[in-house]
């Protein structure tokens, strides 16, 4: 299974939403970075994905981004082909 990130806030819906998806596809870890708590980490998101809101999300090095992003992966049957890798 590969390494799944996730950049988040504690209140956040849409985070909830992606970590719902992804642990009904099977991922059983999700490292997740607290971008409320550490301000400075929400610039280096910034910088790394381009995008400003949370969840952020990596398959190992391939950038998912949005969870509207991770639901296209799964309506077109990308994400179950980036977590078998
Ligand atoms: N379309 C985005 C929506 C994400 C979103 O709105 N996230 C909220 C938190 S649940 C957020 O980051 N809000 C802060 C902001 O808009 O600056 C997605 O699919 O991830």
């Amino acid at each position: 299974m590969p390494k799944v990130l996730m950049y988040c806030t504690a209140v956040c819906p849409y985070c909830v939403l992606a970590e719902r998806l992804l642990r009904a596809r099977g991922v059983t870890e999700i490292e997740k970075i607290r971008v409320d708590l550490q301000p400075e980490l929400r610039l280096k998101m910034m910088e790394m994905t381009g995008g400003r809101t949370v969840p952020q999300i990596y398959i190992d090095t391939h950038l998912v981004g949005t969870y509207d992003n991770l639901v296209k992966l799964e309506n077109n049957g990308e994400l179950n082909r980036l977590l078998q890798n």
